[in-house]
């Protein structure tokens, strides 16, 4: 069975969610790249070093969250990762999301979260309002498109409601004004009442993130 390398940080926590939610027939396996004595491993399977990664037999091993979770709709034969006319519309918000609001969120989150976990520098003050600047102008477009809509794309969730979701999850610790936008608060509500989404980690064994100092 493929292994997926993953952790409890928000990228490895995204193709969790998407195995769980897909049933897919993975073996999660915890890692921690970075800790001592893991680079030589992970290193071979990923040049960045990072996780997630799916390993396959027979297969490169697969990196980033994207291609991970299109692999593993394939494996499963799902429209989660859309197929024929649906698939340049959850690209192009996978794509969108990317450059404007999960960027957004991964800056406030980067600043608010692992900085403090990680013990890597102060906050910047300047990144965290750049962040909140960001997010300010990419939650009127989604707010807009899910003015009329569950979904970003089409009558059921796909990998683009995922992927805009990635650092969510620690919302109450980014403190993003998601309540300023009703139809956007609404949608993730939506996500929120996956139980995939909601806890991807349900029976695994996986030790918590360092926590954020008081
Ligand atoms: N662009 C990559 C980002 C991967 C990434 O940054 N992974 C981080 C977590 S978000 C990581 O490997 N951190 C080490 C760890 O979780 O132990 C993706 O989408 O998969």
């Amino acid at each position: 069975m493929p292994t997926l390398y993953y952790s409890r940080n928000p990228n490895p926590r995204l193709a969790v969610a998407v195995a769980r939610y897909l049933d897919a027939p993975v073996t999660l396996e915890w890692a921690a790249p970075f800790a001592p004595g893991q680079a030589e491993h992970f290193l071979k399977l990923n040049p960045t070093q990072r996780i997630p990664i799916l390993v396959e037999e027979g297969a490169e091993p697969l990196w980033e969250a994207d291609a991970i979770a299109c692999r593993l709709s394939q494996m499963v034969g799902s429209d989660f990762w859309r197929q024929g006319a649906g698939q340049p519309d959850m690209i192009r918000w996978i794509s969108w999301g990317k450059e404007n609001f999960v960027r957004a969120c991964d800056m406030v989150s980067f600043e608010t979260g692992t900085k403090l976990r990680y013990h890597i520098g102060p906050q910047d003050p300047e990144a965290i309002a750049e962040g909140h600047r960001l997010f300010h102008d990419a939650a009127p477009i989604l707010e807009l498109h899910l003015a009329t809509r569950d979904w970003l794309t089409g009558a059921t969730p796909s990998y683009a409601d995922f992927r805009m979701a990635t650092f969510l999850p620690w919302n109450a610790n980014m403190r993003l004004p998601l309540q300023d936008y009703p139809a956007l608060a609404a949608w993730y509500a939506r996500l929120e009442a996956i139980p995939a989404w909601a806890d991807p980690f349900q029976g695994l064994e996986a030790p918590e993130l360092p926590p954020i100092p008081a």
